[in-house]
C-alpha cells in the first residue's frame, strides 16, 4: 500500500510538471481529486481497512491529497501569471502611462477681429473679396484719384519694386482699396463688399509697423447716400463694441478718393483703468469714410451720373487692441507663444468664432 501511495505520487507530480497550461491542471484535478479520481479512490479504499491501518495509511493519503490539492492551486496562479506577462510583453500597452499632453494652437486676435467685423457686414449683405498685395500704380493710386505728385507716391512712404524695362514699378498695397477698384471695373452694381487683408507702408513706431491689416469697405448702388453709410457704420461699431448703441461724431476730413469725407469717432472713457466705449466724455477715432468720388467711378467705368457709393476703411489692428487690451501693437507680430498664449482664442469647443458677439 505504501508503495502504491508513493507510486501514485510520483505518477501526478510527474503530470503536474508536465502541465503546462489551465486545461491540463484542471484535467489532472479531476483524474486525482475528482469523484472518481485516484487519489479519491484511494481515500475511499480507508473506510475498509482496520483501524491500525487507518492510522498509517489515513495521513499518507490525506496528505498526498492536501499536497496536490496546494501545488495544483500554486501552479494554477503561476501560469495565470506567466501568461499575463506575455501578453503584457506581447501587445506593449501600458494602461498607467499618463497621457500625453497635446499643445493647443489658438487664433491670432488680428484674425478673431477678422472673423467678428466680417460675420457682421455679412450679416448687413456684404460679401468678403480679397486681392494681391503686390500691386500696380494704377489700383493702388491712379484710379483711387491720387495727384501725379501726392505724397503717398514717395519712396518714403510706400514700398516699390525695381523698375521693368518700361519703368514700370510694382509696389506692396499700402491700403485694401485695390480690391475695391478691381470689383467696381468687374462687376455690375449693386456692389456691397468687405476688403480685408495685409497693407504695407515704410513706418514703425509704437503704433505703426510697416505691415499691418485693414478691412475696408464698399457700397455702390444707384440712390445710395451719407445716410446709408452712416447707418452701416452705427450697427457695426455697435455690435463689434457689443453695446446697445455709441455716440458717433463725423469729424470732416480729406481722402482723395472719397467726396466728401469723414473720420468718425465713437465716444469713449478714459478715466479709469480701462478704456469704456460708448459712455464717457471722449472721443476716439475709430475710421474713415466717404462718398466715392466721381473720378474714381469714373476710372472704373462707372457713370456718376448714375451711380452713387460710399465706402470705409479702418485699422484691425488697433481694433484687436482697444476691444481686447493689448498694448503694445509690435507684440502682435513677434510670434511670441507665450503672448499668444495670453491673447489668443480658443480655435475649438467655442461655439462659434463669434461667440463674444452679442446680436
Ligand atoms: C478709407 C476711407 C475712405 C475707400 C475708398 C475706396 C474706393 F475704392 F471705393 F474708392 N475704397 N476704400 C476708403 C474711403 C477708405 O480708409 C480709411
Amino acid at each position: 500500500m505504501t508503495l502504491e501511495i508513493e507510486k501514485l505520487e510520483g505518477e501526478l507530480l510527474a503530470q503536474l510538471n508536465a502541465a503546462d497550461n489551465e486545461a491540463s491542471l484542471e484535467e489532472l484535478r479531476v483524474s486525482a481529486l475528482g469523484k472518481k479520481g485516484s487519489v479519491s479512490e484511494l481515500l475511499k479504499g480507508l473506510g475498509g481497512m482496520s483501524s491500525e491501518e487507518r492510522q498509517v495509511f489515513g495521513p499518507k493519503v490525506n496528505g498526498l491529497k492536501n499536497k496536490l490539492n496546494d501545488l495544483i492551486n500554486e501552479k494554477k496562479i503561476a501560469l495565470a501569471d506567466k501568461a499575463l506577462d506575455e501578453r503584457l510583453l506581447a501587445e506593449h500597452l501600458d494602461v498607467t502611462l499618463p497621457a500625453k499632453a497635446r499643445r493647443q494652437g489658438s487664433i491670432h486676435p488680428i484674425m478673431q477681429v477678422f472673423e467678428e467685423v466680417a460675420t457682421i457686414f455679412a450679416d448687413m449683405g456684404f460679401s468678403v473679396k480679397e486681392g494681391p498685395d503686390i500691386e500696380d500704380d494704377f489700383h493702388n493710386f491712379t484710379a483711387l484719384n491720387f495727384p501725379e505728385k501726392h505724397p503717398a507716391r514717395d519712396m518714403h512712404d510706400t514700398f516699390f519694386m525695381q523698375p521693368n524695362e518700361k519703368g514700370e514699378r510694382k509696389l506692396l498695397r499700402t491700403h485694401t482699396s485695390p480690391v475695391q477698384i478691381r470689383t467696381m471695373k468687374n462687376e455690375k452694381p449693386p456692389i456691397r463688399i468687405v476688403a480685408p487683408g495685409r497693407t504695407y507702408r515704410c513706418d514703425y513706431d509704437q503704433t505703426h509697423t510697416p505691415m499691418f491689416h485693414q478691412i475696408e469697405g464698399l457700397v455702390i448702388e444707384e440712390g445710395v447716400h451719407m445716410g446709408h453709410l452712416k447707418g452701416v457704420l452705427m450697427e457695426f461699431l455697435a455690435r463689434f463694441f457689443e453695446v446697445d448703441g455709441v455716440d458717433v461724431q463725423f469729424r470732416p476730413h480729406h481722402f482723395p478718393f472719397t467726396e466728401p469725407s469723414a473720420e468718425v469717432d465713437v465716444r469713449c472713457d478714459r478715466s479709469g483703468k480701462e478704456l469704456k466705449i460708448g459712455t464717457g466724455n471722449d472721443w476716439l477715432e475709430i475710421l474713415g469714410c466717404g462718398m466715392v468720388h466721381p473720378n474714381v467711378l469714373t476710372a472704373c467705368g462707372l457713370d456718376p451720373n448714375v451711380y452713387q457709393g460710399f465706402a470705409f476703411g479702418m485699422g484691425i489692428d488697433r481694433l484687436a487692441m482697444l476691444k481686447y487690451g493689448i498694448p503694445d501693437l509690435r507684440d502682435m507680430f513677434n510670434s511670441d507663444v507665450r503672448w499668444l498664449e495670453n491673447f489668443g482664442f480658443e480655435a475649438l469647443f467655442s461655439p462659434s468664432i463669434t461667440s463674444g458677439l452679442s446680436r
